[in-house]
């Protein structure tokens, strides 16, 4: 009796979560929901054998975790491209009808909180992960369900990943600051900032008391489920349960959406929680995996940035600092202002020429205001109310950190040390070296780069992987305790087995930012194969141009970079592409496929390597876990075991249409 009671209990605390939490249409009071929690929270406790981690008994938080596991996303979780105008977005349509013609267009709020993906395993939530560099992120399964909004069972017990974004609501954060500074704590900077504080505590307990709720936006392969358009796999969120933005638009042509943009710019005060933009997405699945992606961006969608809030401040001083290219930046210390909710010190200045042509000086007054996503930047100074105490910047001639003479190529606005050996340039090289997408050695910022430098612990970036045989000098180091140093080697140990692509980023070979070392570990797939690679060959890579493929082959010309890589070969670290899995709007992709005959327009091998490459799972023998055989001519068994079994097949020539309309 008491068990159905249990059951029964559930059931209805379950509903009228989704009322309140996601629907925000109470259908009890809070007392009677409050008086049903507690019956059920006792029964529970009178009946053990009856316990049920999915229980709503269960989200009052309360797990102490010793860390966090890591969790590989089966679908790299992308980032998106920024739009910063009306005509940013033009030029986003203009691509997208050149390539495929009209489209429908989704815009929905962009949320600024913390981007999450969340596993159903036969209708029960069963993992839930941070972003982190988009392939690996952090288990926090214990914070989210602690999310009222989020349901930890479906009415349907499918299998699947949903993405959305964590957020605290407005309000939240504004009492939560104000019993922070109460009890002489330090307030938040900003309801994202709280969100993600929230989410990164091992102690579930404290997420559980701050409020938190989520939108969900991303059914991922949601084509597998029978749904043609993103708008209706929102739709489908939404009657899984899940909250779903209501603000979300569809619309026939891209003025609309900047009209929606406008009516939105103006209402973005009045909302409960905080966003940044508008996201835009191509509203066809089909056509979503038609325009397929850049190596980290969809290329059918494009998040609007809502324009940086700009506030004056006074320029006390300029600065110059050294990077690992040698470019040596101007920076600017400003009268602490906030902007965009936090505290800025500091703006950069560019160069010498934006300096001058903006006729910027030492104690004027100027606007200042967040580029992009986080630097601040100068935009201009204001001559009106310039003092007799303002006076013009001297760019220097010699390095501030090692004296040697700057220089300034012609044509080029930057001004560089060229000194190989300056301390500043070998600093950001290590650290660029072990940064989130290079070799991601957490614990191995410029800060502690610098430490470990003047130290005399590390001197290059090979010096990394010695660093385990200095553990005692490490331990007598200023904030390194045993425990930071374990982790800091095993930090280490563990970039070992990265793959080329991240270790080429990492080496910063000039022109080659994250997106050329994708391509150019992905063609040539071993640090060996890519050395030995001509000019020529080089530039027969699609998306590398001269410019790169020359500086490609100037650095591996250079003896010291081949000492680098022979050192970093005999410790260990790992030369090969390691396959990383491709997010999935492709038809091909997460599907189990065999080949089989023969095909005219490719062979067998190059047709394997190319349905990889759209993130199939190629196989050689056809059984019942078989998604799709293609057949070429002169199939034999394998065809009839396909056509027995009831697995789709395909000859060539249907084959060769996707390929064709995927290339394309
Ligand atoms: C939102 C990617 C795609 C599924 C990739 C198209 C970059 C954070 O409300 N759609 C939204 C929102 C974020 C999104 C996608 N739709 N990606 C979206 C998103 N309505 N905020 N994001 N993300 C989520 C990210 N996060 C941290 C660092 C870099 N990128």
């Amino acid at each position: 009796m008491s068990v159905q009671r249990i059951t029964e209990l559930r059931k209805l605390l379950n509903e009228y979560n989704h009322a309140y939490h996601v629907l925000d249409k109470p259908v009890v009071s809070d007392a009677q929901y409050d008086a049903y929690m507690r019956e059920l929270i006792k029964l529970e406790s009178e009946f053990p054998e009856t316990f049920d981690a999915y229980s709503p008994t269960q989200r009052v938080g309360g797990k102490v975790l010793d860390g966090f596991k890591k969790v590989t996303h089966d679908v790299a979780m992308l980032s998106l491209g920024n739009a910063y105008s009306l005509n940013d977005l033009l030029a986003f349509d203009a691509r997208i009808r050149k390539d495929i013609g009209e489209v429908e267009y989704v815009a929905e709020l962009k949320i600024d909180g913390l981007a999450m993906s969340l596993r159903y395993q036969n209708g029960r939530l069963a993992t839930a992960a941070t972003r982190g560099d988009g392939e690996v992120g952090e288990d926090v399964t214990h914070n989210i369900v602690t999310i009222k909004s989020i349901p930890l069972e479906l009415n349907n017990e499918i299998t699947f990943e949903v993405r959305g974004e964590v957020y605290m609501p407005k309000a939240a954060f504004e009492k939560l600051n104000e019993s922070k500074k109460s009890s002489g704590q330090e307030a938040f900077a900003n309801p994202r900032n709280a969100a993600a504080g929230s989410i990164r505590q091992l102690d579930s307990q404290i997420a559980a008391s701050r409020q938190l709720d989520a939108f969900l936006y991303y059914f991922v392969n949601a084509q597998n489920t029978g749904v043609e358009s993103h708008s209706l796999a929102l739709r489908k969120l939404s009657e899984l349960g899940f909250k779903v933005n209501p603000l979300t638009r569809t619309f026939a042509n891209i003025q609309d959406v900047w009209t929606f943009i406008e009516e939105m710019t103006t209402q973005r005060a009045t909302l409960p929680y905080d966003i940044d933009g508008i996201v835009i997405k191509v509203n066809s699945l089909a056509l979503q995996g038609r325009l397929g992606f850049t190596a980290k961006t969809p290329r059918w969608a494009i998040a609007y940035k809502f324009p940086a809030d700009e506030v004056m401040t006074r320029l006390e001083d300029i600065f110059l600092t050294v990077g690992r290219t040698g470019k040596v930046t101007p920076n600017a210390r400003l009268t602490p202002i906030t902007l965009a909710q936090t505290t800025v010190g500091f703006a950069q200045l560019h160069n010498e020429d934006y300096i001058r042509n903006k006729d910027i000086r030492i104690n004027d007054m100027v606007m200042v205001r967040k580029a992009g996503d986080i630097i601040p930047e100068v935009v201009e100074s204001l001559p009106q109310l310039r003092e007799e105490t303002s006076k013009p910047f001297e760019f220097a001639r010699v390095c501030p950190v090692c004296h040697q003479d700057l220089v300034r190529f012609e044509d080029e606005a930057d001004t560089y040390c060229i000194n190989n050996e300056c301390p500043a340039r070998i600093i950001e090289a290590i650290a660029h070296f072990a940064s989130r997408d290079a070799m991601n050695i957490e614990g191995m910022g410029v800060k502690r780069v610098e430490q470990l430098y003047n130290n005399g612990l590390i001197r290059s970036v090979e010096d990394i992987y010695f660093l385990r045989d200095k553990r005692e000098s490490l331990t007598m180091l200023d904030k390194m305790g045993e425990k930071s140093v374990d982790k800091l080697l095993n930090a280490i140990e563990v970039s070992k087995s990265n793959s080329l692509d991240n270790l080429l980023y990492g080496l910063g070979i000039r022109h080659i930012g994250e997106k050329a070392a994708l391509t150019l570990a992905t063609q040539f797939k071993s640090m060996q194969e890519l050395m030995e690679a001509r000019e020529d060959q080089l530039c027969d890579v699609k998306e590398i141009g001269t410019v790169m493929a020359k500086s490609v082959v100037l650095f591996f010309s250079q003896k010291p970079n081949h000492h680098l890589i022979d050192v970093l070969r005999s410790v260990g670290v790992n030369m090969e592409m390691i396959k990383k899995k491709v997010e999935s709007s492709s038809f091909f992709s997460n599907k189990t496929i065999v080949l089989t005959g023969t095909l005219i327009a490719m062979t067998r091998s190059e047709a394997s390597d190319w349905l990889i490459s759209q993130g199939a799972n190629v196989t050689s023998s056809v059984s019942k876990n078989t998604d799709l055989l293609i057949a070429g001519s002169e199939a034999g068994s394998k065809l009839a075991k396909a056509e027995s079994l009831g697995v789709m097949v395909w000859d060539e020539e249907r084959f060769m249409r996707e390929v064709t309309s995927i290339e394309s």
